[in-house]
């Protein structure tokens, strides 16, 4: 039976108070799938086929305040600029904000500020709602466990639910119909601070379709998408043991191997959808040259043309010479800011 996003934030949510606060924020870092969630078996509610497997970038993220507003509709703006109401930008934020409006006449305020590339293939999306629902969570005080949060959070957006806690984190797919199973939590038994994350920008600018649409269509046309849960689960389980043993050598590949194969699911879709420019191509060439030359760097790509790229602080120096333009992220050295400063 297909369930509403309605009847997820009634069991979650069953009574709604009046806040007595006026106003709530919240910051949320971005994330980068090592193990990628490329597919959903409920669209409605964002329950993936599999499980995923993510990296947060520490200090790179979306900040939010949430109030309510003195106006007739919500109030939506994004690095000082308010976003106009007819953008899916717009429309998204605001379908989610109709679940959890307390009176009809309720009106929010959302003021949000990111510090990386909007709809880049950096995961925008994810830390945008992460962010909105930890701000939406203090402004009503609600008394949910980070795991019902992660929750809310994808019924946002899918990768929102990782999105919620810093260093490593699992999304499990669940089975439960409603999704009451399909969170995400952090694997802080894995610590890794010596890891880098490099992203390499070849393209800002907006993507032409988004991921939610090209992922529904791998699913109903790709011939290979029968082979993505097996792939993934392999992909999760050596992940988890290159990560238990600190195998860097084993965690690059078989991230890179699982980005590479969700490219060929989008590759054999009908129409074929490739996110990859000239640029994005020469970029992977790099990599796999430095490799063979012994240097230990991988890359992953998502939906987007940008590639971000995996390697050891002891390499740092090394892949800023032959990636000029790269910006590197400490994913472990997470400084918390103050919400306020925004
Ligand atoms: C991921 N991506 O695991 C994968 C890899 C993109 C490529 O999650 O429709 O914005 O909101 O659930 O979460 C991007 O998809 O999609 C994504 P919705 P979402 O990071």
């Amino acid at each position: 039976m297909q369930h509403t996003k309605q009847e997820v934030i009634k069991a979650l949510l069953p009574a709604f108070t009046v806040p007595n606060k006026n106003e709530g924020s919240g910051f949320a870092p971005t994330n980068i799938a090592l193990c990628k969630y490329w597919g959903k078996r409920d669209i409605e509610l964002n329950l993936p086929f599999t499980s995923s497997l993510s990296i947060s970038l520490g200090n790179y993220g979306a900040t939010t305040k949430v109030s309510f507003a003195d106006s007739s509709i919500d109030q939506v703006k994004l690095n000082n600029q308010t976003i106009a109401t007819n953008t899916v930008f717009y429309r998204r934020i605001v379908e989610f904000l109709d679940l959890i409006r307390p009176t009809n006449d309720a009106v929010f305020n959302v003021v949000t500020h990111t510090n990386i590339p909007i709809a880049a293939g950096l995961a925008s999306s994810a830390c945008g709602f992460a962010a909105l629902v930890q701000a939406l969570a203090d402004l009503f005080e609600w008394p949910l466990t980070s795991q019902q949060l992660s929750i809310l959070a994808r019924l946002g957006s899918g990768s929102a639910c990782r999105s919620l806690w810093h260093g490593f984190v699992q999304w499990q797919a669940g089975s439960d119909l409603m999704g009451m199973d399909s969170y995400a939590y952090p694997l802080d038994e894995y610590q890794w601070p010596e890891l880098r994350v490099g992203l390499v920008l070849i393209d800002q600018s907006q993507k032409s379709f988004s991921s939610r649409d090209a992922m529904q269509a791998s699913v109903e046309s790709s011939p290979f998408y029968a082979l993505w849960p097996a792939t993934v689960a392999q992909a999760l389980d050596r992940t988890h043991t290159a990560l238990r043993t600190k195998d860097f050598w084993t965690l690059g590949s078989v991230a890179e191997a699982n980005a590479l194969a969700m490219h060929a699911i989008m590759l054999s879709t009908t129409p074929a959808i490739i996110y990859s420019q000239a640029a994005t191509l020469s970029c992977m060439q790099q990599v796999w040259r430095a490799r063979a030359e012994g240097l230990s760097i991988f890359f992953t790509q998502d939906a987007g043309p940008n590639l971000k790229l995996l390697f050891l602080s002891k390499d740092e120096a090394k892949v800023r010479e032959l990636f000029a333009e790269i910006q590197v992220v400490a994913p472990f050295s997470y400084v918390p800011q103050p919400v306020e400063s925004i």
